[in-house]
């Protein structure tokens, strides 16, 4: 079990926060994130998760939705390219795009603001099949996850899988009360991750990465001014950024959380009576 300060990122994961990116490069070189997010009553999530895969550093973010949602939300993000799927999410239509977008771009963060809908477990094992590369899963998803009938058998994905609940979708996966979670964070964490073999970001204060190969990692940074709507959907567009740039996954995703938190605090320190920050403020300070 680690704490992750800087000391950890240099020594153990070698990064330098402040290397410079080469001059001889293009946004080609940083990768390319496809978040698959968002519905009618929650395209915020995946505006904000988006716009945190950019301001992570991917070099392009395409963001993928039902076409009907379309007309909102062109010009809210200039920097965000839209891909609407016809008519909804699992029409056999939208899923051969689908397919052809998750096999094309470096990564795929699927949740945000999602919803839920008819055979969407079955949907997401199909694009847990189809994406070659890293997958994120947060949100909705994980409560796909949680309720599909035969997750546990589902073929082991060869790119990096990265897990990222909350307490009460924690809760959801894993067949538990959500005190029980909370209780016994840092091994609950833990064991899921070594027995999926998946990156697993336990959230809330002193946020557990767990590792595969059995590491659990804790995260100082943050503080409860983030318990605030579309946190977590800034954080799960981040990881998704850092991966695109072909960072390994238990690096992207630790240096992620820790950046993350990094930001609320800097967002919280000009707010000092610890209420009022919003999701976009933590946006606004990466
Ligand atoms: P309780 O009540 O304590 O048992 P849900 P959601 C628990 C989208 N969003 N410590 C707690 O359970 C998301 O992306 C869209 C302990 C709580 O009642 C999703 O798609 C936004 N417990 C969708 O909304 C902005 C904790 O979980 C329950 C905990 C639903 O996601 C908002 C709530 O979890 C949102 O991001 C903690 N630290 N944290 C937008 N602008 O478009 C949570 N719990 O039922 O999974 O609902 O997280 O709001
Ligand atoms: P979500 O519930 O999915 O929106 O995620 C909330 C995000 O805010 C996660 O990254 C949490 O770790 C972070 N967060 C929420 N509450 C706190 C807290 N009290 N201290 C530190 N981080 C928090
Ligand atoms: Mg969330």
């Amino acid at each position: 079990t680690f704490l992750l300060d800087e000391q950890l990122f240099r020594e153990r994961f070698r990064l330098d926060p402040r290397l410079p990116r080469q001059a001889d490069t293009h946004k080609g070189t940083y990768g390319h994130v496809l978040v698959v997010a968002g519905s009618r009553e929650m395209s915020g999530a995946g505006l904000l998760c988006s716009k945190a895969a950019l301001r992570a550093g991917s070099g392009l973010v395409t963001w993928a939705m039902p076409d009907a949602l379309l007309p909102a939300l062109i010009g809210h993000v200039p920097e965000v390219m839209l891909a609407g799927l016809p008519g909804e999410w699992n029409l056999p239509e939208a899923q051969v795009k689908l397919i052809a977008l998750v096999r094309s771009r470096s990564v795929t963060v699927i949740g945000p603001g999602l919803g839920r809908f008819p055979g969407d477990a079955d949907w997401l094992r199909m694009l847990w099949e189809e994406t070659n590369g890293p997958l994120v899963l947060d949100a909705d998803a994980l409560n796909m996850l949680a309720d599909a009938d035969h997750f546990p058998s589902w073929p082991k994905r060869e790119a990096p899988t990265i897990l990222t609940p909350h307490p009460g979708e924690m809760a959801r996966l894993a067949k538990v009360a959500t005190s029980e979670v909370q209780q016994n964070r840092i091994e609950l964490a833990r064991s899921y991750a070594r027995h999926h073999r998946l990156t697993l970001v336990l959230k809330g204060a002193g946020t557990v990465v767990a590792t595969p190969d059995g590491r659990a990692y804790i995260n100082p940074t943050g503080n409860p001014g983030m318990a605030t709507g579309g946190a977590g959907d800034v954080l799960a567009g981040m990881i998704g950024g850092l991966l695109a740039q072909g960072l390994p996954d238990d690096h992207a995703t630790c240096l992620a959380v820790w950046l993350h938190g990094s930001a609320g605090d800097r967002a919280a320190a000009k707010r000092p009576s610890g209420y009022s920050l919003i999701a976009g403020d933590i946006l606004e300070e990466l």
